[in-house]
């Protein structure tokens, strides 16, 4: 029996976010009044630490993590998740600031984690969709995704999603300190990390909103980073010759 929902934290990263964070920020608590939500700012330079700030003062369920310098969205989400263990949350929401993860949707997750532990928002399963991206960029997060399902056997059809939920009990069996990929290998590596040590991973689908404003963060390191290190762990790990190591919870 899964433990009931009670207390959720969503874990929001920020990096030169002036013109979304606020409006993420009341979409949430209009979405899900019963939320909490971190703002994990690394010192961006327009701006976005005091904004977080500011809203923090007027609102107790926003809180503030400020980090001394940019390091990536893997070490944002790091910092957050030992954030959220000392301060007991049950539930840790990821979840971007530009808009692209709908607040109004993160019901849809919670729900479906009544009956898992760790549900994916996803793209590429059916229901599922993205508005305003190219066609490159789909081919892009599908083939990501694929390559992630050959190499390392792991059975999802969006991996690289970073609007997810997990139970407590799923970060606190992973040995987060010595995760170092950062961009979508980031969230390649947790996925991966939650369904080999044996949690039950859903996929639900969710409609993906192209950031409207603001600069995009993302670049050809973060998708080489993603491409080495997916393809070390399925040749080290024998990912590849589909084993997975620990029964099903
Ligand atoms: N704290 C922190 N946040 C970051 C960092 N890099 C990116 N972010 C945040 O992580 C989220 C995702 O980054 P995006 O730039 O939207 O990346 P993306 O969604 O892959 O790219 P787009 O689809 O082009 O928006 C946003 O909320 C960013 O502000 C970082 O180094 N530190
Ligand atoms: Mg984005």
């Amino acid at each position: 029996m899964r433990a009931p929902i009670d207390r959720v934290l969503v874990i929001v990263p920020t990096y030169n976010e002036k013109e979304n964070l606020e409006v993420i920020a009341g979409r949430l608590v209009t979405s899900v009044p019963e939320a909490h939500l971190l703002v994990v700012d690394d010192s961006s330079p327009d701006g976005t630490g005091d904004i977080a700030d500011r809203l923090a003062a007027g609102d107790p369920r926003v809180h503030v993590l400020h980090r001394s310098e940019k390091n990536g969205l893997g070490g944002a989400y790091i910092a957050g998740f030992a954030w959220a263990r000392e301060h007991g949350y049950d539930v840790v929401v990821e979840m971007d600031a530009d808009g692209s993860h709908q607040p109004e949707q993160l019901p849809r997750l919670l729900a479906a984690l009544e009956h898992a532990d760790l549900v994916l928002g996803s793209r590429w399963v059916p229901g599922g969709s993205v508005v305003n991206w190219p066609k490159s960029r789909e081919i892009l997060s599908r083939g990501g995704s694929a390559y992630a399902r050959t190499l390392l056997r792991l059975p999802v059809q969006d991996a690289t999603g970073g609007y997810r939920a997990y139970r407590r009990e799923v970060l606190d069996s992973l040995p987060l300190s010595t995760v170092a990929s950062q961009g979508y290998c980031f969230q390649i590596d947790l996925a991966w990390q939650s369904w080999k040590a044996g949690w039950k991973v859903v996929e639900v689908p969710i409609t993906f909103v192209e950031r409207e404003r603001g600069e995009s963060k993302m670049n050809r390191s973060i998708v080489l980073e993603a491409v080495w290190r997916v393809a070390w762990w399925g040749i080290t790990s024998g990912r590849s010759r589909g084993v997975r190591p620990t029964p099903a919870r």
